[in-house]
């Protein structure tokens, strides 16, 4: 088959967003206010200053440059202590099957995550060896929505941008796939995915000969 496929990470192969989550609303009742868990939705996919950006946002809070800094690493010290303890036991359902099938099919994979914990998180779920590219928050210079990271991927992984095939879980992660001209398969709901091609609950529901379909 000629087709390359890139994932998402947070969303789509492990459920790192309740950590994300936790460590931001600890971050935010520390500066006095909190945010509800439904405001949660706008921060997948996007970087962690952007993230702290909106956030202090809501709250009403300014900050300088220093200190934002300062705050982005305290929630991110925060985050990695518990991304630290995540097990196998942490991969969505039908994350493995699908990657084993696409590497026993000979099928290109690549990671396009927006995330600087990447290579932690792969390592303490026992991912990392599916991968012959890995594009992340270390390596990208615009996040999501800029197509960036899925391009970047696809070069890695000597794929043309056509036939790729991204899997998503965020708004600006879609708005990326769709910039840089691949297909698109949502995980999550589909409200939160306009413009992905074919939308599903998790990885266990779509076969390599349906994502083969896809293909632009
Ligand atoms: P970090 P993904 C993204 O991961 C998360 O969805 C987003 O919520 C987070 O702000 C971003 O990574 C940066 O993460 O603080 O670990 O660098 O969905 O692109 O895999
Ligand atoms: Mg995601």
């Amino acid at each position: 088959q000629h087709i390359a496929c890139i994932f998402d990470l947070d969303g789509v192969l492990v459920d790192t967003a309740v950590y994300h989550y936790q460590a931001w609303k600890q971050l935010a009742n520390s500066l006095g206010f909190d945010f509800a868990h439904a405001q949660n939705e706008q921060l997948k996919g996007i970087s962690r200053m952007h993230s702290l950006d909106k956030i202090l946002k809501w709250g009403g809070v300014e900050k300088s440059e220093a200190e934002k800094e300062a705050l982005a690493t305290l929630k991110n010290s925060w985050y990695v202590a518990m991304i630290s303890k995540m097990t196998e036991a942490e991969v969505l359902p039908g994350s493995l099957k699908l990657l084993q099938d696409l590497k026993d099919q000979g099928i290109k994979i690549a990671l396009g995550s927006a995330s600087k914990n990447s290579g932690l998180i792969l390592e303490r779920t026992n991912l990392a060896h599916f991968f012959d590219a890995i594009v992340d928050g270390n390596t990208v210079s615009a996040s999501k929505p800029d197509p960036e990271v899925f391009v970047k991927a696809a070069e890695l992984l000597g794929a043309l941008n056509k036939d790729c095939v991204v899997f998503e879980d965020a708004q600006a992660g879609v708005q990326a796939a769709i910039a840089a001209g691949m297909a698109i398969v949502g995980i999550g709901n589909a409200e939160n995915l306009q413009g992905a091609q074919l939308v599903i609950n998790d990885l266990s529901e779509i076969t390599i000969a349906e994502i083969s379909a896809l293909k632009k």
